[in-house]
């Protein structure tokens, strides 16, 4: 085997930024289907599935099953490794199907190592990857991983309430705390951006664009979230290392930190009227389940498994929590489990007799935000090529709506359709579409929760979509698409009138750092006013990436942040913007 010298950090960059597909995969026959993947998985689509897990490194006791070819102890602790690492991401941790198909003993014994192989060794068109013809995997490791996949998978340990207790630091305890803000900064404007592989966030001062502070985090830190007063800033890492920073210190910084499980991607904090800052939340992969906290000490109360019937009610041993939002009409969390395919709303006024609704919407729920009345939620269940509306009002499922392949919306984009009036957008991974949804059932009926208009991107791969209510422009980035030219660019579109064709603008030129690199420009964000959109320039940790900042009016680049500091940056959360949901 060629033998993998990553650290799991690295590992995360490299398969992220590396594992385009190549020319011999994208010839390979045609298979079925991935599981509960509707249609051909794009080489866009299996670079953003394929990120590591940090359970790799959690010790597991071997489980063998007789009827499996035999392993050694130390053959099952590198398969095992080389699983959570590299298959996790799409198979499940318990091998029981996400994205990839379900590789539980039942299904592979029957199989057989040598048809396993074959599968390992080439891939197939339907999302598996080509793992000894791409040179990734040598023909003893996918011999290696096809023994390992007729055992039994091993199970990740459980995390408690009491070890995540056991894990909290108050850095600053909230009496020691500032009672008013004790800097100079616009709060409203600082970005908190994520420096993915430095386990890092930038504190930028929107309106110097000077470094405020680098701040330590978890592990291939994910997304900030801020509380309802946007004092608070929540930095969730992917080892599920919850860091709370405050930003009214004379420099911002870490006040409390919690571990939450043992891999993580969301974070939400209480936004109801007097509600406000009171309750965090934060949502695990693994184990599958979230916990509600004290907002200002990350005081774990209360944690919930998500484990239980899918949409199709069967069982799902480990539906992953990927987006909560917060609920403006009521005390509640939306909290998205990903392979149930349900949206849990968590009433968070009676910890001790919590009140929870689940919404039947579809499988595999990721991403989302609201419309702009902040009543919707609209949410894309990637696998199923749909967006979920739920009326937050109601409690009650409005619509699924059909779009494009993989919807990814990010948070989406809302504007006002010079047409079809109230619109929300979203672009997708698995083609160029961008639909553009009509959200507002009192004033437009007629169109509401369809697709009124649909727009051609660059082409597949799209991460993120934006605009502000300020500005007249749609920006819509391709980060993934495998043409260096495309993932490199962005397109805007002209809201006034969207038939034109968009302008292509070349983000990663505007930078200036050189050939090397990928310096995939991904996820446009808005400053405070509306006036300027942030764009990262995202290439591996040991090369230099960028931040580009765009005149919305103009269109052009007006400034470059490249300071040595801003290693791997992707996310960029705007204070305000986050803090009221506007996008
Ligand atoms: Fe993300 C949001 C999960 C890979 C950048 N990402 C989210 C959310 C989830 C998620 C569930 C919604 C959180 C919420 O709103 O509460 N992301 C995952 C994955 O499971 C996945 C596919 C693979 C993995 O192993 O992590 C993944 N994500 C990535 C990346 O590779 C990205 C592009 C770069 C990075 O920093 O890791 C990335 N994800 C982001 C960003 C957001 C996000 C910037 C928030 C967007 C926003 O505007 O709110």
């Amino acid at each position: 085997m060629r033998k993998s010298k990553l650290s799991p950090l690295a590992a995360v960059l490299t398969t992220a930024l590396l594992l385009g597909a190549s020319a011999a995969q994208a010839q390979q026959p045609a298979a079925p289907a991935a599981g509960g993947h509707k249609g051909d998985v794009t080489p866009a689509e299996q670079k953003y599935q394929g990120a590591p897990s940090p359970l790799a490194n959690e010790p597991m006791h071997q489980t063998s099953n007789p009827k499996a070819p035999p392993m050694t102890q130390a053959e099952f602790d590198k398969a095992r490794q080389i699983y959570f690492e590299r298959c996790a991401g799409c198979h499940g941790v318990l091998r029981k199907g996400a994205t990839g198909k379900p590789l539980t003993p039942d299904l592979t014994v029957e199989k057989g190592t040598e048809y396993l192989k074959v599968f390992i060794g080439y891939g197939s068109p339907a999302g598996m990857p080509n793992w000894l013809t791409s040179g990734d995997f040598d023909a003893a490791t996918v011999d290696l991983m096809a023994r390992y996949i007729q055992h039994d998978p091993p199970t990740p340990p459980e995390f408690s309430l009491a070890d995540m207790e056991k894990s909290r630091k108050e850095y600053v305890p909230v009496g020691q705390r500032p009672t008013k803000k004790m800097n100079n900064y616009n709060i409203n404007n600082i970005f908190s951006v994520t420096l993915r592989d430095a386990g890092e966030i930038a504190l930028i001062d929107g309106d110097t664009k000077q470094i405020i502070n680098i701040v330590k985090t978890g592990y291939a830190v994910h997304i900030s979230r801020l509380s309802a007063s946007g004092r608070y800033l929540y930095v969730i890492g992917r080892d599920a290392r919850l860091n709370l920073i405050d930003l009214w210190m004379e420099k911002p910084d870490n006040v409390a930190e919690i571990k939450i499980g043992l891999e993580a991607r969301s974070v939400e904090t209480s936004k109801f009227k007097g509600w406000e800052d009171k309750i965090a939340i934060a949502g695990t992969y693994w184990p599958p389940q979230f916990v509600l906290m004290d907002g200002d000490t990350l005081k774990p109360r209360e944690v919930v498994s998500t484990r239980g019937m899918t949409v199709d009610n069967e069982y799902h041993p480990e539906p992953r929590v990927a987006a909560i939002v917060a609920s403006h009409q009521k005390p509640e969390f939306l909290v998205n489990a990903k392979e149930t395919g349900k949206i849990w709303m968590v009433n968070y006024t009676d910890l001790d007799n919590l009140g929870i609704t689940q919404i039947n919407a579809a499988k595999f729920l990721h991403d989302g935000g609201f419309d702009s009345t902040r009543r919707y939620f609209l949410t894309a269940a990637n696998a199923s090529n749909k967006i979920a509306v739920v009326d937050t009002k109601t409690s009650k499922l409005a619509a699924l709506v059909d779009v494009g392949k993989t919807p990814h919306p990010g948070r989406g984009a809302n504007f006002k359709h010079p047409k079809f009036g109230p619109v929300w957008a979203t672009s997708g991974l698995g083609d160029e579409r961008i639909d553009i949804i009509g959200t507002d059932p009192a004033g437009h009926k007629a169109n509401a929760w369809k697709v009124v208009e649909t727009l051609k991107g660059q082409g597949g791969g799209s991460l993120f979509i934006k605009t502000h209510p300020k500005s007249t422009n749609l920006w819509v980035d391709t980060a993934l698409n495998p043409d260096p030219k495309i993932s490199q660019s962005v397109a805007v579109y002209d809201i006034k009138d969207l038939s034109k064709a968009p302008q292509i603008i070349d983000i990663a030129g505007c930078a200036k750092i050189g050939d090397d690199g990928a310096k995939r420009v991904v996820q446009p964000e808005y400053n405070q006013k509306g006036d300027e959109v942030w764009f990262s320039v995202w290439s591996a940790k040991n090369k230099q990436s960028a931040i580009v900042v765009v005149d919305d009016k103009t269109r052009t680049c007006k400034t470059v942040l490249n300071d040595k500091r801003l290693v791997t940056p992707t996310g960029k959360f705007n204070v305000y913007n986050t803090q009221h949901d506007v996008y």
